[in-house]
């Protein structure tokens, strides 16, 4: 079969494609569709590579955990967990090169990390002490976008870039079901498909848009309408390390060598609350919240491990100590912070500075300084 017939037998799948099962059985390598074997060396010699994606996850599970009791102890103005989507993240980033732009939504901490995001970068935004705590240059990660959908048209200009640039490097733009709603998203995918840009789009399905779920705000499904604008696309367990790794890499390979534009749907669940301003418990049942649990991502990795005898005692060990680790770093950063200057946030707005940005600072300073001496 041409490799060609075969992505769009993905596309046709109206299953989720899914390697590694919740119970920690995987799938045989006979039974993978043949493209994606390729891109997935599961065999005796693969245990470095489970390790790797199960280590990244623990680590954003872990900072995901402290960041959540942070917002909690009156250090954070706010957190979006990233519970339960971590395979997702993970699976993803870990198939792009480091030099690969990535411009993630506001909940990709797995892949802020995977870059080398520090855990006081990393909360830089959320305590409101700057708008973006890394450079987006340098780690080839864009800042976190919180408007939904505004940086797809983003990453598809900066792939027309790419393009022009005559570099086979690929782009790529996560967001979630909620913000496929969004024109700028519509207008973004059409565009990228119009002008065969090195985009991949990456939609983590996790049901909701803080209190809408996905059934009423589509009829059809986003990898499907994806098709409609030319992108390829693929259907994936978003809970499942393994398989979204290898439809990643299917992806991107297919990207980097001139084949278009893409979109990835990744079916998974936000297992903790939309953001720390939020109670799930108000609009969703509890038992729906329990069947997800038990496709928990980091789970069936661990019990892969196990089987396999692929996790010795002192590697857990080591891995515990190193998510103690950074459980530290990151209650340090809070200690360590200065105080908020919002006098910067004028600074920023435009590369170069206007009399009305000026007067806007002006005012501002003599805001704050109206309070001196006030208890
Ligand atoms: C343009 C815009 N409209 C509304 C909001 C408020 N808002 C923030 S997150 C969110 C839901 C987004 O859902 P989804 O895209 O599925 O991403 P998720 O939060 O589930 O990761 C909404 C409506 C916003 N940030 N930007
Ligand atoms: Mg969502």
């Amino acid at each position: 079969m041409e490799q060609s017939e075969q992505h769009r037998h993905h596309e046709r799948t109206t299953e989720p494609l899914q390697l590694l099962a919740p119970g920690g059985d995987l799938a045989a390598p006979e039974q993978w569709p043949a493209d994606l074997a390729r891109h997935l060396e599961v065999g005796a010699d693969s245990a470095e590579l489970v390790r790797d994606l199960y280590r990244w996850m623990r680590l954003t599970r872990r900072l995901d955990s402290e960041a959540f009791a942070l917002q909690r102890h009156g250090e954070l103005g706010l957190w979006a967990p990233s519970l339960g989507q971590e395979a997702a993240q993970v699976g993803s980033v870990a198939a792009l090169r480091p030099t690969d732009q990535i411009f993630p939504s506001y909940r990709e901490h797995a892949a802020a990390l995977f870059r080398g995001v520090t855990p006081a970068q990393m909360l830089e935004q959320w305590r409101g002490v700057s708008g973006c705590g890394w450079d987006p240059a340098e780690l080839h990660l864009s800042a976190y976008s919180v408007v939904l959908g505004a940086h797809l048209p983003h990453a598809t200009g900066y792939a027309m870039g790419v393009q022009r640039d005559g570099s086979d490097e690929v782009v790529t733009a996560y967001f979630g079901d909620g913000a496929s709603s969004q024109g700028d998203a519509n207008e973004a995918f059409n565009w990228a498909a119009a002008c065969s840009a090195p985009v991949l789009f990456f939609c983590q399905n996790n049901q909701y848009a803080i209190s809408t779920p996905t059934r009423l705000q589509m009829r059809t499904s986003v990898h499907q309408r994806a098709r409609g604008f030319g992108l390829d696309s693929y259907l994936v367990d978003g809970n499942d390390v393994l398989a979204v790794h290898a439809v990643m890499k299917l992806a991107v390979e297919q990207i980097r060598s001139g084949a278009g534009p893409a979109l990835i749907e990744a079916v998974t669940y936000r297992m903790g609350a939309h953001t720390s301003s939020d109670d799930p418990t108000r609009y969703r049942d509890q038992a729906e919240a329990d069947a997800w649990r038990s496709r928990d991502p980091l789970t069936r990795v661990e019990k892969l491990l196990q089987a396999r005898g692929w996790a010795p005692p002192e590697w857990l060990g080591a891995l515990e100590e190193e998510c103690e680790e950074l459980g530290v770093q990151l209650r340090r950063a809070c200690q360590e912070f200065g105080p908020v200057e919002l006098g910067g946030l004028f600074d920023h707005v435009l590369a170069g500075r206007t009399a009305a940005l000026s007067a806007q600072k002006a005012e501002y300073a003599d805001f704050v300084a109206s309070f001196e001496g006030v208890a």
